[in-house]
């Protein structure tokens, strides 16, 4: 914890590790109290260090160093020291074997980083600086060594004890333990280290890969869990065949481990041979997990999965190049998504995470490229930048070379780099050398944060048949960077005649016309101008198809040019975009002004599309659900929270009144019909019929009210039965707390399902939610000390319920404050993930805004804050 002023750490000062290691041993002594790591490095200077002292400098916290030894012989005290992050050894030769024994306590480690206590038992996490805390170590990806480790623990109490790669040999100790020896063959570094011990029972399966070698599978849980295992395992498999078929990567190894625990700070970390996953990310049945869940499974394990080869095999350089690794991944688990379900809806479901996440990031203080130029402490920068936005630049150069070039540069960066630890550069260099084409300009993608804006004027020039597009390109400063150049992007666009079907794109000198469709413009400068020829009538654009590139688009059209996208655009994506464009601007027409009418266009085309027998469900569920009052606030010059919950919600009730009959229709036709099942056409049925329910539960409908009760009382389906609950809850009154009651008495057991119980209370819009949120607080099933039930509380409060979080007398930003300072000295992680929800200050009005600094400058004022929480903290009030 600090007091100085921590400082931060730039990429430009970045050098080679001057010494390499080769090969780690590792021996464990398990117990949950105390745990003695004894190590031994084989240690060689580094011929690529620009500099040296003939001292070796270790990474170690919160180790107790028991002894050390070097080539054999223990060292005296004035040969080494030791300090609060480092150990340093003086006087080393150039090729050496150093050996540690240290003491750790797994029970105490509440940052679970490192080696920590889960339930009843005990596991690892080492991304990103985790390891330091296990054993003295050069802990930097850049240091890749083979590994092995030997656990000893009590045999009864930690039957399986698991590590990564091979398990070589096992025996029993005379005293009640036993120990078990793990061999990893491949190379990694030190982040990628992991082991388990418990009680565990695991879910076993096999698969053959493309050549032919037949690969264990293995998934451990707690025995109660053992059923609910069976969709993670079916996404494993089908994830390691999507694999081999799209990218053409093998799996490598005899033995594919997943272990599922309950404490955990993120999602699931890709440990070399064994996975460990947040429960949630793995533990479903349909009566306990809904098809979110479910859809969160299937993607987790492919991204995990998929990191084997991007970010295992190929790791990064250092923590700037995080976005190697993780945009990659994003971008291939997105694909595997789009190709195993429905690759419309996926691309609608990830733009919308871009726009809530990674949009506001990129215009908040904490704004930073896809490849950071400086951090204070790196757990912050696990973010929908380094993610998210990172998948969509390479995307973009997936789109740019086009599947068949993108695969051979894949194919080159995988040949080029394999067993590397490498850049983003390098990834791009791939993408050039394969395509022959120049990238300079586009790697400016990785290098300036922002969200760039573009504004397109279209017109029409009927004497020359030419349609005109003036494409204007600006990106606003961000916190180190006041200016940008002009970024190189496609531009997908198509022009809809009047029948609505696509007309054939002729641009102005070229010599014949693309056949009709989509065409993609490349941009480059700030201010470009497209001509269009040969068009026979004004036609009506339709514009970054598919979301071509991560930008902000505003161009000029009226709403009947959006109704005429909505029902015509031959790009699904932009039909979902263009209705999301007509719904916010109602919504935000009705908070400006409250009487504001909804024109009877609105009302006929929903109509129209609920009554489409032919649509995609899912689809059309996305179609219909207005966007949500955090993205509308985002559009607003000043976030008038207030008024976009009112017109919000005064919109729905209007589409539940108008439209009761055919919302009715929909929810009978869509009803639970057989066993549940995970497909897309099921899971599109549930969420079209859901959506009914909850327009029309708006509408404050009798009718609706006893469907929704007799869905929570009879459905079978953890989906449907979250789907009543939560209407149930939002709207009140004995029957709300009824539902409640009976929910907590069939799941208190389940802690995945509890964590549900605890969100669709933290996250109702009612006025007295922050009061119920204090209350459970203080329910015995309610820990700090647990990550999950953390989000499903504090954090849903916090992120998922704007109109109550930002309530305007700022109890909302005070119950915030607290909670991160009781936090932050148990988890700084999960603290600082907190704080990131007061730092978006400066998009409210002037009371609000000095509520939220108030609380900001409360966290900074407190002594021994955590890096983690001083980084978001300070950087919110520069
Ligand atoms: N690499 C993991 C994410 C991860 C990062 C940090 C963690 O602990 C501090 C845990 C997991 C992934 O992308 O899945
Ligand atoms: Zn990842």
């Amino acid at each position: 914890m600090y007091r100085e002023t921590p400082h931060p750490i730039f990429l430009h000062d970045y050098q080679p590790p001057e010494f390499l290691i080769d090969r780690v041993d590792l021996a464990f002594e398990l117990d949950p109290e105390q745990t003695m790591v004894t190590a031994r490095l084989e240690l060689r200077r580094n011929p690529a260090a620009t500099r040296g002292d003939g001292t070796v400098c270790l990474h170690g916290e919160q180790l107790e160093l028991e002894w050390i030894a070097l080539d054999g012989h223990p060292l005296n005290p004035v040969d080494y020291r030791v300090e609060r992050e480092s150990l340093t050894v003086q006087r080393v030769p150039d090729r050496f074997v150093l050996e540690t024994q240290v003491r750790i306590h797994p029970a105490h480690n509440t940052a679970l980083e490192g080696l920590y206590q889960s339930g009843d038992m005990l596991c690892t996490q080492c991304e990103a600086e985790g390891f330091r805390r296990i054993t003295y170590f050069l802990d930097r990806p850049d240091v890749m060594a083979r590994y092995s480790a030997t656990l000893i623990a009590d045999k009864t109490r930690f039957p399986v004890l698991l590590s990564n790669g091979n398990r070589v040999a096992s025996d029993d100790l005379d005293d009640g333990r036993h120990r078990v020896r793990w061999e990893d063959p491949f190379p990694k570094p030190s982040y990628l280290f992991a082991l388990v011990a418990g009680d565990l029972r695991a879910v076993e399966d096999s698969f053959t890969t493309a050549s032919g070698r037949e690969v264990a599978l293995q998934i451990f849980v707690e025995p109660h869990n053992l059923d609910k295992c069976d969709h993670a395992m079916r996404s494993l498999k089908k994830a390691m065949r999507w694999d081999e078929e799209r990218f053409g990567r093998e799996y490598d190894l005899d033995i594919f481990m997943i272990v599922a625990v309950s404490h955990f700070n993120m999602g699931a970390m890709e440990n070399k041979g064994l996975n460990i996953f947040n429960d949630k990310f793995v533990l479903a049945r349909p009566d306990t997990a809904t098809d979110v869940d479910f859809d969160g499974i299937e993607s987790v394990i492919a991204h995990e999965y998929f990191h084997n080869w991007t970010g295992n095999r190929i790791t990064c350089r250092d923590w700037f190049q995080l976005s190697l690794k993780e945009g990659f991944t994003v971008y291939r688990d997105q694909e595997f998504t789009a190709d195993v379900a429905s690759r419309g809806v996926k691309r609608i479901s990830d733009v919308r995470v871009l726009r809530s996440h990674q949009f506001t990031e990129d215009a908040s203080p904490m704004a930073h490229p896809v490849r950071p130029d400086s951090y204070i402490e790196i757990n912050n920068f696990y973010t929908a930048t380094v993610y998210q936005k990172g998948a969509e630049v390479v995307r973009m150069q997936a789109n740019l070379l086009g599947p068949e070039v993108f695969r051979r540069a894949t194919d080159l960066y995988f040949a080029r780099h394999d067993g590397q630890a490498v850049t983003t550069d390098d990834f791009v260099r791939c993408m050039e050398d394969a395509s022959g084409r120049d990238l300079s300009q586009f790697r400016r993608w990785y290098e300036q944060a922002g969200t760039p804006e573009l504004h397109i004027q279209t017109s029409y020039d009927e004497a020359t048949r030419t349609c005109s597009l003036i494409v204007r390109q600006h990106t606003e400063p961000t916190p180190g960077q006041p200016v940008k150049a002009p970024f190189h992007l496609p531009l997908a666009i198509g022009l809809l005649g009047p029948d609505g079907r696509d007309l054939p794109l002729r641009l102005a000198g070229a010599s014949s016309p693309d056949a009709p469709g989509t065409h993609v413009l490349e941009l480059r400068q700030a201010v470009e101008t497209f001509h269009f020829v040969d068009l026979p009538a004004r036609p009506v654009p339709s514009l970054l198809r598919g979301f071509s590139a991560p930008v902000k688009l505003s161009f000029d059209c009226t709403d009947d040019d959006l109704l005429f996208l909505m029902a015509h655009d031959s790009d699904g994506f932009n039909r979902w975009d263009a209705a999301q464009t007509l719904m916010q601007r109602l919504l935000l027409n009705l908070v400006e002004d409250a009487e504001a009418g909804i024109p009877e266009s609105f009302f006929d085309a929903f109509r129209r599309a609920l009554r489409d027998e032919a649509s995609d469900r899912a689809l059309l569920a996305e179609v219909l659900t207005l966007p949500a009052e955090s993205y509308l606030g985002e559009q607003m010059a000043v976030v008038d929270v207030d008024g976009i919950h009112r017109a919000r919600t005064t919109l729905t009730r209007l589409i539940g009144e108008r439209l009761r009959d055919d919302l009715l229709a929909v929810y009978r036709d869509n009803g639970e019909s057989g066993p549940y099942a995970f497909t897309p056409e099921a899971v599109g049925r549930r969420a079209l019929k859901n959506l009914a329910l909850g327009y029309l539960m708006q509408a404050e409908d009798a009718e609706a009210l006893a469907r929704c009760q007799a869905q929570f009382a009879g459905a079978h389906n953890m989906t449907d039965v979250m789907a009543a609950l939560r209407l149930l809850v939002d709207r009140g009154g004995l029957e709300s707390r009824q539902a409640l009651d009976e929910f907590y008495r069939r799941w208190s057991g389940e802690s995945l399902v509890l964590d549900k119980w605890f969100s669709v209370q933290a996250t109702s819009p009612r006025e007295e939610t922050l009061t119920q949120v204090i209350q459970l607080m203080r329910h015995p099933d309610f820990s700090l000390g647990h990550p999950n039930r953390v989000r499903s509380l504090v954090s849903a409060f916090c992120n998922l319920n704007q109109v109550r979080f930002h309530a305007a007398d700022g109890a909302g930003y005070r119950f915030l404050a607290d909670r991160v300072l009781e936090l932050d000295p148990l988890n700084p992680l999960i603290a600082s993930r907190l704080v990131k929800s007061l730092i978006r200050w400066r998009r409210f009005d002037p009371g609000r805004q000095a509520l939220m600094r108030a609380e900001i400058a409360r966290i900074l004022e407190r002594e021994d804050i955590s890096k983690d929480v001083f980084e978001v903290a300070s950087k919110a009030l520069d």
